[in-house]
């Protein structure tokens, strides 16, 4: 694992951190061993050298500026979001705001072929195709990291955690989203935020009282959260904006520090999500995290999020569990944690409502 440069401390609720890297190019018990690390240590990590044709991410990548370049009455035809669909600003149900456009689509291709039609009217076969190979792609990589963490966690069926995903059943989505600039203007990037990018290794964000969200004056974009699904695979344009939030050092019950990840467009960033942490029994982090504007570029990102079908059952793996690691979530299909999160606000805990007691 190479570990990005160290971040200095500006404040003291900022701790040094690098994203941990896994290049997928190395041999693979040894990658398989480095996400397992990744996974416990920070529920997140970026990975390199994944295979996935940079060709088929630039088609993606000007399909989704494509469609945000559009009038607003446009855009608006491929929604409302209910869940899946256009929307803006408004976020999940109850009432979640953020600087933030987005187009969120099933990732199965009989609904990407009807949505195409209401998105890209112009050419749909020309949206769908895009979408649909990228979609392949990711489900691909998010099933070769899953078997790897398989392999690394000794299961006895280390393909269990990928089948999930790679069932023809399975509920994965892809969401576009655009985030403005924060001078809401045009694509230049100024010195300060050529200086910002640059110093990004070099100054962590914090989560203090009273700070807006990371110190630069930005406002929230896509405000914490974490993950619902298995494993989320993240890809955006240049622009800075994610941050992770690190656990607070040696556990306990600090608040943590938010850490901006900066951008790598030739990378994926990997999530650990909820159904993951569920299925480790807590082994795994599922890591809160977050979009902030505070970029003089606008921000691109798509999201593959990898989720189990429906009727899946969800409960800790039997190899998780054992007397001194008691199970630590009762047993849940999909579709009812489903319902439970669109039920709560963004920010909600709600794995906790599935601890066992
Ligand atoms: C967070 C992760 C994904 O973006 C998402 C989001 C979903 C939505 O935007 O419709 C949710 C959010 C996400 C979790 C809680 C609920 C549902 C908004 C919201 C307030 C598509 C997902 O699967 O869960």
């Amino acid at each position: 694992m190479v570990v990005a440069s160290p971040t200095p401390v500006r404040h003291e609720r900022v701790r040094t951190l690098g994203v941990p890297v896994v290049d997928l190019s190395q041999k693979r018990g040894r990658a398989a061993e480095l996400i397992v690390r990744a996974c416990e240590e920070f529920g997140f990590f970026k990975v390199i050298n994944h295979g996935v044709p940079a060709e088929m991410v630039a088609t993606m990548e000007a399909e989704a500026a494509t469609f945000f370049a559009l009038p607003t009455s446009e855009k608006q035809k491929a929604g409302p979001p209910s869940p899946l669909g256009y929307g803006s600003k408004n976020i999940g149900f109850n009432g979640d705001t953020g600087e933030v456009e987005y187009l969120l689509l099933h990732a199965n291709p009989v609904a990407i072929a009807q949505r195409a039609r209401a998105v890209c009217r112009r050419d749909p076969a020309r949206f769908s195709c895009a979408v649909g190979e990228y979609v392949g792609a990711a489900r691909e990589l998010a099933c070769t990291i899953l078997e790897m963490l398989g392999e690394g966690l000794h299961l006895r069926n280390t393909g269990a955690i990928a089948g999930l995903v790679r069932d023809t059943e399975s509920d994965s989505l892809l969401r576009l989203n655009h985030y403005p600039s924060c001078d809401g203007g045009d694509d230049k990037e100024s010195e300060e935020e050529k200086e910002n990018r640059d110093a990004s290794n070099h100054h962590g964000c914090c989560r203090r009282k009273g700070s807006g969200v990371g110190g630069g004056g930005g406002r929230v974009g896509f405000g914490e959260h974490t993950d619902p699904q298995v494993i989320t695979l993240l890809r955006s344009n240049d622009a800075p904006g994610l941050q992770v939030l690190s656990p607070p050092d040696g556990g306990g019950d600090g608040c943590g520090v938010w850490v901006p990840v900066p951008p790598d467009p030739a990378a994926f960033f990997v999530n650990v999500g909820d159904v993951l942490q569920a299925l480790t029994n807590g082994r795994f982090v599922s890591v809160r995290h977050r979009a902030v504007v505070s970029s003089f570029k606008p921000r691109l990102s798509v999201v593959y999020f990898a989720a189990p079908p429906l009727h899946a059952r969800i409960s800790p793996l039997s190899e998780m569990v054992a007397p001194q690691r008691p199970c630590l979530y009762r047993s849940f299909t999909w579709g009812e944690y489903k319902k439970a999160m669109y039920s709560l606000r963004l920010a909600h805990n709600r794995l906790e409502l599935f601890r066992q007691h």
